[in-house]
């Protein structure tokens, strides 16, 4: 079989939806980690890959494909067995939906993810060395203001902070909505629409942001029921096949 290389990062929730479908279809693959803090995924060899810079990307044989539904639905095409994409139009819709509100949720996620979880990782270290760092993988001015912005704590005040986190929060009343008497998003069985929403909410935590069970109890439901399927605990930061790459945080 033609390999299968996954440019990939251990604590990326899109990387790890991709991970979710490879192991749903008892794939083996590669794992290449980029190494976020340093800006690895913004090295010139990499935009040629991939040019929005970001993990996940799938190299299939001659074939790069980027963007994590796009990989997901490329290989439920190529890979029938297990469908996670679901034949039904409707539920297909519904289940696209669900990845655009996934898209949607991760714009509010990422600034609080460089905020409170890498900026501090950042500050272990002097801004020279992570510099010197950075500066291996990219020169490129916005990039490096960007990195300066995350050390010195400056990506968002607490107004905004606080606003996005508002934002974040009624995404879980909108999902406990829809899971109320529900084991899954879409229809009556596990789809797609579940491996695209679920990594992103179980880092809810990492951005201090916790799953409360009194507070959204058919979510929590879905999240413990979900975390416990092989596919989602060999996919975890740490599991193999990418043990030992050390899960720093994505974004
Ligand atoms: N829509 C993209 C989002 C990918 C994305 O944001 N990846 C994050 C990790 S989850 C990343 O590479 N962040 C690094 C950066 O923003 O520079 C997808 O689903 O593949």
């Amino acid at each position: 079989m033609t390999e299968l290389l996954l440019y990939d990062h251990p604590a990326s929730p899109c990387a790890r939806r991709v991970r979710i479908v490879l192991l749903e279809k008892h794939l083996s693959w590669t794992s290449h980690v980029l190494d976020l803090t340093r800006m690895e995924q913004k090295s010139d060899w990499y935009l040629k890959l991939n040019p929005n810079g970001i993990v996940p990307t799938l190299v299939h044989g001659d074939r790069v494909i980027y963007e994590s539904n796009v990989i997901t639905e490329y290989l439920d095409h190529v890979f029938p067995e297990n469908p996670l994409y679901p034949a039904d139009p409707w539920e297909r819709a519904q289940a696209k939906m669900w990845q655009v509100f996934e898209l949607e949720m991760a714009k509010e996620f990422r600034p609080l993810m460089y905020h409170r979880v890498i900026g501090p990782v950042d500050r272990a270290r002097s801004k020279d060395e992570l510099l010197a760092d950075v500066t291996r993988s990219t020169r490129d001015p916005a990039q490096l203001a960007w990195v300066h912005r995350v050390y010195d704590g400056s990506v968002l005040d607490d107004g905004e902070a606080r606003r996005l986190d508002a934002l974040l929060m009624q995404r879980l009343e909108r999902l406990d909505a829809q899971l109320a008497g529900r084991d899954f998003l879409v229809g009556d069985r596990f789809t797609i629409a579940d491996v695209s929403v679920l990594p992103r909410v179980a880092m809810y935590p990492w951005i201090q942001l916790p799953i409360d069970a009194a507070r959204h109890p058919h979510l929590r439901r879905w999240l413990d029921a979900n975390e416990a399927r092989p596919s989602f605990q060999k996919s975890l930061p740490g599991s193999a096949p990418i043990a030992g790459a050390g899960p720093r945080p994505g974004g």
